[in-house]
């Protein structure tokens, strides 16, 4: 159905930061809206936010800039048909100009973007996994069925997202594939509620980060893994068997002089001790996923770790940012096994599914994210179901920006198995 205009405005995230809202008007009266989410520990190669950078407003994070930028491009694309979206989006990457989505911001065109797959799926009254699902077979080779993603959940938050001393960002529950999306979600939950219950018997703050998770000051990641591994057993779980860990270092905050900084465990490592260090924490704990172990510069310590390490999850998030390019080199230099993905990273909807397809065209995993700064918008569910990703991370459960989205795949997961 062809787009007839296009409306934006700035709405809050779940910091309070500014962030773009877009509604794509279709002829047939149908219409979509999208809000973008924002990142705390982004990659410097990411697709750029434009922001206002007027100090008199929102400390200068306002997104009018963005919105404006939407509405002027509303010209350019009344009249496409909304359910081109290679062709949309191509033309959005033109007008925009620049390698990184410098011109027009990758916040506005991403907001358009993903708005008119809402509209399209709107108009056709299907739902969006489905329509996403038949945009994603249009530029692959093999047919892609839908699937529940497993969840992992972030119940522990340091780094960028807390203001503790505990350097590792991310600490997930990964509930076993054995278990339905449903059933999974709650023992996860289980762990999470008996997490707080131990918290708070030690006297520890059981106030929350920016995605859910608890973020108490720990002397060591070791004490964090072993609290958490009690949290498990004691929900009548076996860790390793019904519930596994996954840990998202985020190493590039920790990177400075070439070296990693450990705050926590007052240590400086090299490239080669931090590979040592994480890689004793897999193999003593039985670790099974591993996030951004190292820097997004330190493509020889990648390379080192994804050689040492067996049978783990390495995912690359800060170091190929969801970019088709970035992910080739990875391949090309037996960087990593999987790939996180985040729509804001690229900053058009086709990218993101070329990057998908990439991946899986070489047996990388696909774990589709979620951003520390996030909104109501549930687009990412229904984009894990659509291309058959192997996990969803969408944070704790807790906070609705986050329970959104598992709460969005349970409602999925109804429809398709019912
Ligand atoms: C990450 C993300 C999401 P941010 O590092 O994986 O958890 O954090 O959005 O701050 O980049
Ligand atoms: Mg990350």
């Amino acid at each position: 159905m062809k787009i007839k205009h296009i409306d934006s405005l700035e709405v809050l995230d779940s910091r309070g930061r500014p962030t773009v809202c877009t509604t794509v008007y279709l002829e047939d009266g149908s219409r979509g809206t999208a809000m973008v989410p924002s990142g705390a520990s982004a990659g410097s190669l990411e697709a750029y936010e434009l922001r206002d950078g007027d100090n008199s407003r929102y400390f200068g994070l306002g997104a009018l800039n963005a919105v404006t930028q939407v509405k002027n491009l509303s010209k350019h694309l009344a009249g496409i048909e909304s359910e081109d979206q290679n062709k949309i989006d191509t033309l959005l990457i033109d007008i925009d100009g620049t390698e990184n989505k410098r011109k027009v911001g990758a916040n506005a065109i991403l907001s358009i973007s993903l708005a008119c797959t809402r509209a399209s799926a709107n108009s056709l009254n299907i739902s969006l996994y489905e329509y996403l699902n038949i945009l994603f077979n249009n530029l692959t080779s093999k047919e892609i069925k839908f699937s529940m993603p497993r969840p992992m959940l972030n119940i522990l938050n340091g780094g960028a997202h807390a203001n503790n001393n505990v350097d590792i960002q991310e600490f997930m529950v990964i509930p076993s594939d054995k278990f339905s999306f449903k059933d999974g979600l709650c023992k996860a939950t289980e762990v999470y509620m008996h997490l707080k219950n131990n918290l708070e018997a030690k006297k520890l703050s059981t106030t929350v980060g920016d995605e859910g998770g608890f973020a108490p000051n720990f002397k060591s990641n070791q004490i964090v893994i072993e609290e958490i591994i009690k949290s498990i057993e004691e929900s009548g779980m076996k860790y390793g068997e019904d519930i596994f860990l996954g840990l998202d270092c985020a190493s590039s905050e920790l990177y400075k002089d070439k070296k990693y900084h450990l705050g926590s465990e007052d240590k400086n490592f090299s490239s080669a001790e931090m590979t040592d260090y994480l890689l004793n924490l897999v193999n003593r704990y039985q670790i099974i996923s591993v996030e951004d172990p190292l820097d997004e510069s330190d493509w020889s310590g990648w390379k080192e770790f994804s050689a040492k390490a067996n049978n783990l999850q390495i995912v690359g998030d800060d170091i190929f940012v969801t970019n088709k390019k970035l992910l080739e080199k990875g391949i090309t230099e037996k960087v990593a096994n999987s790939i996180l993905v985040k729509p804001n990273q690229i900053g058009t909807l086709t990218e993101t599914l070329e990057t998908i397809d990439l991946a899986k065209s070489n047996d990388y995993g696909t774990i589709i994210s979620h951003r520390s700064g996030e909104t109501e918008d549930t687009f990412i569910s229904d984009l894990a179901v659509a291309v058959d990703a192997r996990q969803i991370k969408t944070g704790a459960p807790a906070r609705s920006d986050r329970t959104a989205k598992y709460n969005r795949l349970l409602i999925i997961e109804n429809e398709l198995y019912p």
